[in-house]
C-alpha cells in the first residue's frame, strides 16, 4: 500500500513561536462579540465559511460608496474604475495560485459553480458513453453530483478511489482505476471532513500518464495552504472567496488556457459574446467567454483585498498556525474516552477535526457547544457517501483559521469532555 498511517506523536504542548500574532484577531469585528449572554464567541466553523477582516469590509464599502458601476461597458469614470479594480482582482487571484495568464482565471459564484461549469461545458463536449470519470470517496457533494449528472447525461461510468479507515486515499487502486477510458479525475486537495491533505501532484502525474485531465476541488486548501496550479499539475482548479476572508458570491475557476479555449461557453447572455446576429453568435475571448451577465463586481474586488491580506500574513505562516492548533486539538480530543476522530493523524491533515461521540448525537453536541459560545458544524457536511463509508450518519466538526487561538481549543476540549461525561450511561459517571 502506498500510504500508511504514521503514529501520531503525542506532543500536546503548543509551540508559541509557530503561532500568528494574536493581534490579527483585532481586525475581525465579528469576533469581538459575546453570545448567549456573556460567552465570548469562539468561531470554529471556518470550513463552512470564514469571517472578514476590516480591510475587506472597508474595500466593499469603498467600492459601493465611491467606485461602483458595471464593468466592461460604460465609457465613464466609475465604469473605468470598477473595471480596473475588477481586473486587478483577477490578476491577484492569478498570482495567488501561480497561474500563467489572467485569462485562465474565470470569476464564478464559487466552487460549486466552477465545478458545474467544467462538468457542463468541458464534460458535455468531451465525455461519451462508456468513458470513465474518476472521483474519490471523500468528495464534497459539489465535486460529486455534477459528475453523477454528467454520467447520467453521457452514459459515462463514475468510479471512486477508495479510502483507508484512517481517511487516506488508497493510491495503489489507481493502477486499475485509471484506464484509457478515464477522461477526468476530480479530487479535493483537502477533505472538508477528514482534513486529509491529498497528494494531488502524484494523482495528477498518474492521471496524465493515463491520458486523463485533472480537476482539483481546492475549496479547503487555497485559503489555508500555499497553492501553485502548475506544481499541482492541475488542468482545472476551483475555490470560493467566502472561505478565505472574502465575500460570498465570488469564486474562481482556473483552467489551462488551451482547454478553456476549446470549450463551448456554458451560460449565454451579455458579455460572453463577440458578435450576435438574429440566429447565432460568436463567443468572446477568454475570460469573458465564461462570464455571462453582470459579474459579482464588488465581491471580486473584495476578494482581491482578501488575497492581499492573506499574502501579507503569508500562507506558510497560516498553515503553520493551523497545523499547531489542529495537532493540539487532535492530541487533546483523543484523550476523551469513546471520542472517535475521523481522518488521519495531524501530519496528514489541514486545520480541521471532525469527531463522533457514542452519545449524544452530533447535532446535540453542536447545540451544547453553541450554548457555551462555540460555533461548530454538525451533520454529514455534504459528504454523504463518505459518512456511509465510515459507518456513521453525522459528525461534529471544528475547523480553524488564522484568528483562532489555543485557548479556544482548550475551551472546545473542555466542553466536549463535559458533554461526554454528562451523557455517559448511568452508573458509569466518571469521578471528577
Ligand atoms: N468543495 C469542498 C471541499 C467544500 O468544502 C465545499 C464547501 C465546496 C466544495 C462547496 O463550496 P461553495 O463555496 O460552492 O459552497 N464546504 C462546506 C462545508 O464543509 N460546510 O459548509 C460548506
Amino acid at each position: 500500500m502506498t500510504i500508511t498511517t504514521l503514529p501520531a506523536k503525542p506532543t500536546t504542548a503548543i509551540d508559541p513561536t509557530r503561532l500568528l500574532p494574536a493581534a490579527l484577531r483585532d481586525d475581525f469585528p465579528i469576533l469581538q462579540q459575546t453570545v448567549h449572554g456573556d460567552r465570548p464567541l469562539v468561531f470554529l466553523d471556518n470550513a463552512a465559511s470564514t469571517q472578514r477582516p476590516r480591510q475587506v469590509i472597508e474595500v466593499l464599502r469603498r467600492v459601493y460608496e465611491r467606485d461602483y458601476a458595471n464593468v466592461h461597458r460604460g465609457i465613464h469614470t466609475l465604469s473605468e474604475r470598477s473595471t480596473e479594480q475588477y481586473e486587478d482582482a483577477r490578476e491577484k487571484a492569478r498570482e495567488f495560485i501561480g497561474a500563467q495568464h489572467a485569462r485562465e482565471i474565470i470569476f464564478t459564484s464559487g466552487t460549486t459553480a466552477s465545478i458545474n461549469l467544467v462538468a457542463r461545458s468541458w464534460g458535455d463536449a468531451n465525455v461519451k458513453a462508456g468513458d470513465e470519470i474518476l472521483v474519490t470517496t471523500m468528495e464534497h457533494h459539489s465535486n460529486l453530483v455534477p459528475w453523477q449528472q454528467l454520467a447520467e447525461r453521457s452514459g459515462a461510468v463514475l468510479k471512486h478511489v477508495p479510502i483507508t479507515d484512517d481517511g487516506l486515499l488508497i493510491l495503489d487502486t489507481l493502477d486499475t482505476l485509471l484506464t484509457e477510458r478515464t477522461k477526468i479525475v476530480a479530487v479535493a486537495s483537502v477533505s472538508n471532513v477528514l482534513g486529509t491533505i491529498n497528494p494531488v501532484r502524484e494523482i495528477a502525474r498518474r492521471a496524465h500518464a493515463a491520458g486523463a485531465i485533472v480537476l482539483v476541488d481546492a475549496a479547503q486548501s487555497v485559503p489555508h495552504l500555499p497553492t501553485n496550479v502548475q506544481e499541482f499539475g492541475a488542468d482545472f482548479l476551483a475555490f470560493s472567496g467566502h472561505k478565505m476572508l472574502g465575500p460570498t458570491g465570488i469564486g474562481v475557476l482556473y483552467g489551462r488556457e488551451e482547454l478553456l479555449d476549446a470549450m463551448p461557453p456554458f451560460l449565454g447572455g451579455g458579455s460572453m459574446i463577440n458578435r450576435v446576429w438574429d440566429d447565432r453568435f460568436t463567443p468572446a475571448e477568454l475570460p469573458a467567454k465564461f462570464e455571462a451577465g453582470t459579474p459579482p463586481i464588488a465581491p471580486a474586488i473584495a476578494l482581491g483585498a482578501a488575497i492581499d491580506r492573506l499574502k501579507l500574513i503569508g500562507l506558510d505562516a497560516v498553515a503553520r498556525h493551523e497545523h499547531e492548533l489542529v495537532r493540539y486539538a487532535y492530541d487533546r480530543l483523543r484523550e476523551i474516552e469513546g471520542l472517535r476522530i475521523l481522518g488521519p493523524p495531524p501530519d496528514h491533515r489541514a486545520g480541521l477535526v471532525s469527531f463522533t461521540l457514542p452519545e449524544p448525537h452530533a447535532h446535540d453536541v453542536a447545540q451544547l457547544l453553541d450554548q457555551q459560545g462555540i460555533a461548530v458544524r454538525a451533520g454529514h457536511h455534504c459528504t454523504w457517501p463518505l459518512h456511509d463509508r465510515l459507518g456513521i450518519t453525522a459528525s461534529t466538526r471544528a475547523s480553524f483559521y488564522l484568528y483562532n487561538t489555543p485557548a479556544e481549543v482548550d475551551l472546545l476540549v473542555e466542553v466536549v469532555a463535559k458533554i461526554r461525561d454528562r451523557f455517559r450511561p448511568q452508573g458509569r459517571k466518571r469521578r471528577q
